[in-house]
């Protein structure tokens, strides 16, 4: 084997973002790009020689070239080991799974989400870390800065690996391992989840459809949902991953699972539906006929928790990021547990999860999970609400509807602005800073300010401080806005406005969410003059 170092020029790689490096398939297929920052990734990294990596990704479009480019730079920078997905394969979830399991040193996921695929789509490489967490900032500003003034990379000359051939191979002195993406994380569930009674569950008759949306969860869902648990064949739908994702965009919410909507909401429509998204890590769940929001599961999750094997003995703690509804909030003061409010991005949730602080965390972006891995976990989400239905028997509506009878209801929703010009939403941004020193104890309608910030976080466990993590302004009834620029898009800004009120009167609960925001949207317009600076008259996606 022979170890090349190529010379190349710095390049601008990652700016620390919501979640790794995304950009489209073409800015990837560029001439030493992929490599330039892979080799940035392990030169801000120290002591790594002889121990183990995991590799695997969605499944999109570049995968498996990617794949085969990081293992001839990981062998060429003295890896030991190196555990690849099988034909490149691993949902993010599975592979923090994977690296928490095998004690590696970290892993590299090669995925851009929900974002679509295709030789026309987005691809995407992040890396985690041994804890199987994203990297946190210190780690992804460190490799910014490396590929900032990066000169050379070293790889081997060695020949393509066989991603589909289980078992092992050498590159030179580094063993690849090609492992089963699905088994790991299949025993990880079976040990959280009483597979039994959900057994049981579908064989009394129990309908379900989960929309793999022809990204990385397929496979999973098939041997776990249609093998172990005995549903019915046919419960999988679009369950074979393609590197465009059959063309769709694979984001499991009410405007993209537009196929498991349709069924959802038609006749005959199962009892339990579910989606996740391009790289497995997000989650919807409906009912007939019925949506549950991302942050109220989080809550009817905490509240059930008990009833699940793997979290009968109760919760530590709850987080959540802050855009997130308060729901969550409500039943950790119920259980006498403390809640947590970190930035938008599951990197913030590693270190409350390592220290023992937070058993729970939850994103309104369709994000839940658990400390049984360090990324947010679909299809786990999915196998957790089956559970509490295979115990409590009775419908999804019936659950959430007891739930608020119960803590009360956040209305909650979220508008997106996609593709929005960059300057004229940074600008707004700015604006609303302005506005903000005006607006303290003002009142608008029967709304009056309590506070206003830009939102900053300080780690309970290493002190560390994020700033500039969303604007937003709390009313005095417990309403709240939230505006932030997203950070994981590749054209343009997104500018997202997260709207929520409290309602403990059970009378108001058969109001949809736009009616009951109506009046916050309304002031979301007045205060951040979002219509005027953007020019548009109405969001991309209202979730
Ligand atoms: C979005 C979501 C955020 C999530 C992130 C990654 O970020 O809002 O909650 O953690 O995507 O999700 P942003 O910056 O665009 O708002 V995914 O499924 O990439 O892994
Ligand atoms: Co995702």
């Amino acid at each position: 084997m022979m170890i090349n170092t190529i010379s190349t020029t710095p390049f601008e790689g990652q700016k620390p973002g919501t979640s790794g490096l995304r950009k489209k398939v073409s800015v990837f297929q560029q001439s030493h790009y992929l490599e330039n920052f892979v080799q940035s990734i392990f030169d801000s990294l120290e002591g790594f020689q002889g121990k183990t990596l995991v590799v695997g990704g969605d499944g999109r479009y570049y995968n498996k070239t990617a794949t085969q480019i990081i293992l001839k730079i990981a062998a060429a920078n003295r890896f030991g080991r190196v555990l690849v997905g099988q034909n490149g394969l691993l949902s993010t979830p599975a592979a923090s799974a994977v690296i928490r399991k095998h004690q590696a040193f970290g892993g590299i996921i090669l995925s851009a989400s929900h974002n679509p695929g295709g030789p026309d789509g987005d691809f995407g490489i992040k890396y985690n870390i041994s804890n199987g967490g994203p990297a946190p900032e210190k780690v992804t500003e460190a490799i910014y800065e490396h590929s900032l003034k990066i000169m050379e990379y070293r790889i081997t000359d060695t020949a393509a690996i066989d991603l589909a051939q289980l078992g092992e191979t050498q590159v030179g002195d580094m063993t690849v391992e090609i492992i089963d993406p699905v088994a790991d994380y299949d025993a990880l569930m079976a040990q959280l989840f009483d597979f039994e009674r959900i057994k049981a569950l579908f064989q009394s008759g129990f309908t379900m459809r989960f929309d793999a949306m022809h990204a990385v969860t397929g496979p999973y869902a098939q041997t776990i949902l249609e093998q172990q648990l005995g549903a019915p064949p046919g419960t999988v739908m679009n369950g074979v991953p393609l590197e465009d994702f059959g063309g769709g965009h694979p984001d499991p919410n009410l405007t993209y699972a537009h196929d498991l909507v349709d069924i959802m909401y038609g006749d005959n429509a199962p009892q339990f539906g579910a989606a996740s998204d391009g790289d497995g890590d997000r989650n919807m769940i409906l009912g007939q006929r019925f949506f549950v929001t991302p942050s109220d599961s989080l809550a009817v999750l905490a509240a059930n928790a008990h009833l699940t094997p793997g979290y009968k003995d109760g919760l530590a703690g709850i987080a959540r990021s802050m855009p997130t509804s308060e729901a969550a909030d409500h039943v950790a003061d119920a259980l006498g547990i403390d809640c947590f409010e970190t930035p938008t991005g599951w990197k913030f949730f590693g270190n409350l999860l390592d220290a023992g602080k937070a058993t729970l965390c939850g994103e309104e972006s369709f994000g839940t999970g658990s400390n049984h891995v360090r990324e947010k976990d679909g299809l786990w989400a999915v196998l957790f609400w089956l559970n509490i239905l295979a115990v409590r028997q009775q419908s999804v509506e019936t659950i959430v509807r007891e739930h608020w009878a119960t803590y009360g209801r956040n209305f909650y929703s979220r508008h997106d602005y996609e593709g929005v010009d960059s300057k004229a939403a940074h600008e707004l941004m700015e604006n609303l800073y302005t506005t903000f020193s005006q607006l303290n104890g003002q009142p608008f309608g029967s709304h009056i300010v309590e506070y206003c910030d830009d939102f900053s976080y300080i780690d309970p466990v290493d002190h560390s401080i994020s700033d500039n993590q969303g604007m937003r302004i709390g009313f005095q009834d417990g309403s709240r806005l939230v505006f932030r620029l997203s950070g994981t898009g590749t054209e343009g800004a997104t500018l997202r406005v997260y709207l929520e009120s409290f309602e403990k009167d059970t009378t108001q609960h058969h109001l949809d969410a736009q009616e009951a925001l109506a009046e916050l949207i309304k002031l979301a317009d007045e205060i951040a003059g979002i219509k005027k600076s953007l020019g548009r008259d109405k969001p991309s996606v209202i979730t």
